[in-house]
């Protein structure tokens, strides 16, 4: 909706992400940034849906992308962009992995349908073009065509809502699906949250998964620098303790890191909120608050 995530990507490889990525003792290999071209007239005349051409343009194209970075049996990280870029992501995860399963960190539910949406943004609409269940609710959209719906409502676990509108909730009560509010985190702490999440998500524990992370998840302290900041978010701590638990099942194929924007704040707020993305983005390859050492580490010998 607002202008300037498309440097998000940039922000974060000048904040260091490759050498961070190196130093946990990965072999990284940066695909640089995925085609997004815009497109002339790019309006729906029915519905107040903006930028559909684009979004799918865009899409297609990060799709592809992802869909060859996993079956190459590399760990695939996403930078966004805004949320609508989760689309692509998990419809190319899926065509690499049908089986995958999906952990979505955010402050709002992204599955407004092109109807219930009070907005028009597409950030705010991403899984409604996934979710299988909710396919007799989409308008068709142009450029659409394409998508598969991929994943069951069965198939996806919520982690940090606080900003839910209505027929959100509505389609949240009615499909079933698995959603851990701030509420939950207060309540049960984000030890059971995760665990919970990720028993009901695949109980014997085999399953590829895609953790699609909304940057505006974590509290607007740690995350100023983006379009819809909600106050009372996930600590850093609790943040990062998602990524260690999810990737220390081995199974962790697929991360998104959405709506980080550098256009948004000043200087200091840009540090920070890439700093918080940086964090969140290393507990999720290996990371560990513990301290880790290279495979081959030896201790020096005078
Ligand atoms: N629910 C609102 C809408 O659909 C705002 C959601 C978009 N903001 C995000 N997504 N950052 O997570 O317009
Ligand atoms: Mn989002
Ligand atoms: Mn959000």
């Amino acid at each position: 909706a607002k202008p300037g995530t498309e440097h998000g990507p940039d922000a974060l490889r000048e904040g260091g992400l490759i050498k961070k990525l190196m130093g946990l003792g990965l072999d990284v290999h940066d695909y640089g940034d995925v085609g997004t071209p815009s497109h002339e007239d790019d309006h729906h005349f029915d519905l107040p849906v903006k930028n559909p051409k684009h979004v799918a343009t865009a899409s297609e194209n990060i799709a592809a992308d992802v869909y060859n970075v996993i079956k190459s049996g590399r760990t695939c990280l996403a930078l966004g962009g805004d949320h609508s870029m989760a689309i692509g992501s998990i419809f190319g995860h899926s065509l690499a992995e049908p089986e995958h399963v999906v952990v979505w960190v955010d402050a709002h539910a992204d599955i407004n349908t092109p109807l219930t949406s009070s907005s028009g943004n597409m950030h705010g609409m991403p899984l409604s073009f996934l979710v299988k269940e909710l396919q007799p609710y989409i308008s068709k959209l142009p450029g659409f065509e394409f998508i598969k719906p991929c994943l069951s409502a069965k198939n996806i676990a919520y982690i940090g809502l606080r900003d839910v509108d209505p027929g959100e909730r509505y389609i949240i009560e009615k499909l079933g699906i698995q959603s851990f509010s701030m509420s939950e985190v207060d309540r049960h702490g984000i030890k059971d949250v995760v665990e919970k999440a990720m028993h009901y998500l695949d109980p014997e524990g085999v399953k590829p998964i895609h953790l699609s992370f909304d940057i505006d998840a974590l509290d607007p302290s740690l995350a100023p620098s983006t379009g819809t900041p909600v106050p009372g978010g996930l600590s850093i701590r609790e943040g990062n303790y998602i990524c260690e638990e999810l990737a220390a099942t081995g199974r962790l194929t697929c991360v998104d890191i959405a709506e980080v924007n550098p256009s948004l704040g000043n200087e200091r707020d840009n540090l920070i909120t890439v700093n918080s993305a940086l964090s969140i983005i290393t507990h999720c390859f290996g990371g560990r608050r513990q301290g880790t050492y290279p495979k081959n580490y030896q201790i020096p010998i005078p």
